[in-house]
């Protein structure tokens, strides 16, 4: 294919290079129009890529399955190549960029035979902003181009936004034939480039997100100046007008999509408070003029989690995919609507599986395991304009200011509700050393606990001994840092039930939190930092017992100390790379626990 009529030189001769190499037969260069996105879902109808969702009853809607073996994102299966081993660092797989080219250009040779070729053009934040990116990604997969749609800004305006000489992150995707043995994801920092080829799902392949917005981003970030996490962000407006705004990391499939849109309980109620959301996945955050930190969700759509989501837990989310939304790997009912587990309503007397399979409640796989009507990390891809709760700043160059940074894990024991670190440096160290369960938002055993540094493990894009580096330096820069907090919604009694009632019950600790920030909330000093006193949180409505209050808020020295070796553990990893305040910060740790330990000489 001959590439013309584009006025981006680079771009050009990147297509056809891209072209010359997968041997698409077709070349389309994507406009954003409502025109094309009807063409090209009629075009996926017609090859059941894509299935019409009943049209009266979920209006603009599509279903789609990807392949059983590609359901997560496969992160051993993902790779950082740069020229040097050690600018990956010990947390990410490794290998030179031109191995990376040979082995992905390999499986890329001549895939795109018989198919065509599409041209994303797309802009991570606003169009135009200082703050935001520009990508082109090049797949086979319409699927792909119709979520782009919804989680980018894509299309025309971006390519006269890039005008003749603009930089973009050159995005490659390939479907090929999504062997798992023949699939990898690669991220080229030293080129702006991603390479992702044999998968189909969703962080694999919608490469504006995770692979660019983080991935990527987090390397440029690095290097110019800012921060790009795995943030939600939420905006916290009082009856008087006031909006102070949080930014939560938390790993994947741990909450920040529920609390991003979270609904007062009905105990909270008559404090007025109202909640906008600005992101559920990503912020990218830089130091304004006045000194402070502020945010902007760089993507415009949500990819979330389907299970578990419903009227009570999520009112928000389920208003807001009620139209143009694209449902992965859900059950599709009869009727041409979908259902997933622990959705709202009975389970439907029958359907159609994830793997496209005959589905009735009840049953069982042959080891007498529960057969899933919805895949575990089954998806919806919805606009976030269509969010009732949707921020009003989300247009705005310059996002919103951040008084507080909050992170969590899945923790069925030992971290409590919630606690403040005792400055940034300390939150620095509470973020690098947070841990949680594994969900099924990736491949793994499920339930492990691992180190997941500000829920950055599989995301960051360089060492990250120097992401921490570059936290503390950051902070060092901000005139007025927001104060950093730990938060564990997971924390389970004996019998495994959740301690917290979670979901809108977490505004409750938000408004401790952000009380604190305007020094009106009151604390008690522990070891790990500063956790509520009992009559500080508003706990009016709740019906918990007042033992499960102290389970929730109470400091396990013992388990702590264990958990303590885990950090140190972690940190020898990185050998002398690890900033030495983060040592300091874990001897200051063992000291007010009363213990002693030599740490690694430098
Ligand atoms: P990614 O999109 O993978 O980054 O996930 P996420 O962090 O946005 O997670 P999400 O909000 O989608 O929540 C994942 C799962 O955790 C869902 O099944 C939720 O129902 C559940 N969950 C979210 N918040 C809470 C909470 O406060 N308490 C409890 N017990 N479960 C929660
Ligand atoms: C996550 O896994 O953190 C997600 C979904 O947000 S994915 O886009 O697949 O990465
Ligand atoms: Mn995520």
């Amino acid at each position: 294919m001959k590439v013309e009529n584009l006025e981006n030189t680079a771009l050009r001769e990147w297509i056809q290079e891209c072209s010359d190499l997968c041997k698409p037969d077709r070349i389309v260069i994507c406009d954003g129009s409502e025109e094309e996105k009807e063409r090209l879902s009629r075009e996926a109808f017609s090859t059941g890529e894509l299935i019409e969702l009943n049209k009266e009853k979920l209006p603009g809607c599509v279903y789609h399955r990807t392949a059983v073996n590609d359901v997560a994102r496969t992160e051993d299966l993902t790779f950082i190549c740069t020229h040097l081993k050690e600018d990956a660092g010990p947390t990410n797989n490794w290998m030179t960029p031109e191995e990376g080219y040979r082995k992905a250009g390999a499986i890329f040779s001549g895939s795109m035979k018989g198919r065509t070729m599409y041209v994303v053009p797309f802009s991570m934040g606003p169009i135009g902003s200082p703050f935001s990116k520009i990508g082109v990604e090049l797949t086979d997969s319409i699927y792909v181009v119709l979520n782009m749609r919804i989680m980018t800004r894509m299309g025309k305006n971006v390519l006269d936004q890039l005008g003749p000489a603009g930089e973009f992150t050159k995005c490659l995707h390939g479907k090929a034939d999504r062997d798992i043995k023949r699939r990898l994801i690669l991220h080229f920092p030293e080129d702006n480039a991603i390479w992702s080829v044999g998968s189909g799902y969703g962080g694999n392949v919608l490469l504006g997100k995770k692979c660019l917005a983080l991935r990527i981003a987090s390397y440029m970030a690095h290097q110019e100046g800012w921060m790009a996490e795995h943030m939600l962000i939420l905006g916290v407006e009082e009856p008087n007008g006031r909006i102070m705004y949080v930014a939560g990391a938390f790993p994947s499939a741990c909450g920040k999509t529920n609390l991003a849109m979270l609904v007062p309980p009905e105990a909270l109620k008559h404090k007025g408070y109202k909640i906008w959301t600005v992101g559920d996945d990503i912020a990218w955050m830089r130091i304004d003029t006045d000194g402070s930190l502020w945010a902007i969700n760089p993507e415009s759509g949500f990819f979330g989690v389907a299970p578990g989501t419903n009227y009570r837990t999520n009112p928000n989310a389920m208003e807001t995919i009620k139209k143009n939304t694209i449902y992965t790997n859900v059950l599709l009912k009869p009727d041409g609507t979908v259902w997933w587990e622990d959705g709202d309503g009975d389970p439907p007397e029958e359907g159609i599986d994830w793997k496209g399979n005959p589905w009735q409640p009840g049953m069982k796989d042959d080891d007498g395991k529960p057969v899933h009507g919805a895949h575990p990390n089954s998806r919806f891809t919805a606009p976030i304009y269509q969010c009732p709760t949707a921020s009003f700043r989300l247009e705005q160059h310059h996002g919103v200011p951040i008084s507080a940074i909050i992170f969590g894990g899945r923790r069925a024991r030992v971290a409590p509700l919630v606690y403040e670190s005792f400055g940034w440096e300390h939150g620095v160290y509470t973020g690098a050393t947070m841990a949680s369960e594994r969900t099924a938002a990736q491949f793994g055993k499920i339930g492990e606990v691992r180190r997941d540094p500000m829920a950055m493990l599989p995301f960051c894009g360089y060492n990250m001994a120097d992401y921490f580096r570059h936290w503390l330096f950051m902070g060092l820069r901000m005139k007025k840092q927001p104060r950093i907090y730990h938060v564990n919604w997971f924390k389970t009694d004996k019998d495994g039930k959740f301690l917290w009632p979670g979901y809108g019950e977490n505004l409750r600790v938000i408004e401790w939190i952000l009380a604190r920030c305007s020094g009106e909330a009151q604390a008690m000093e522990t070891p790990i930092g500063f956790v509520p006193t009992p009559e500080s949180l508003d706990l009016t409505g709740l019906n918990i017992p007042q033992k499960d209050i102290n389970a929730l808020l109470s400091i396990d020295r013992e388990a702590w100390i264990e958990e303590m070796k885990g950090h140190k553990e972690f940190f020898i990893k990185f050998g002398k790379r690890l900033p030495l305040e983060l040592w300091q910060q874990y001897q200051g740790l063992c000291k007010r626990f009363g213990v002693s330990d030599e740490i690694p000489p430098a």
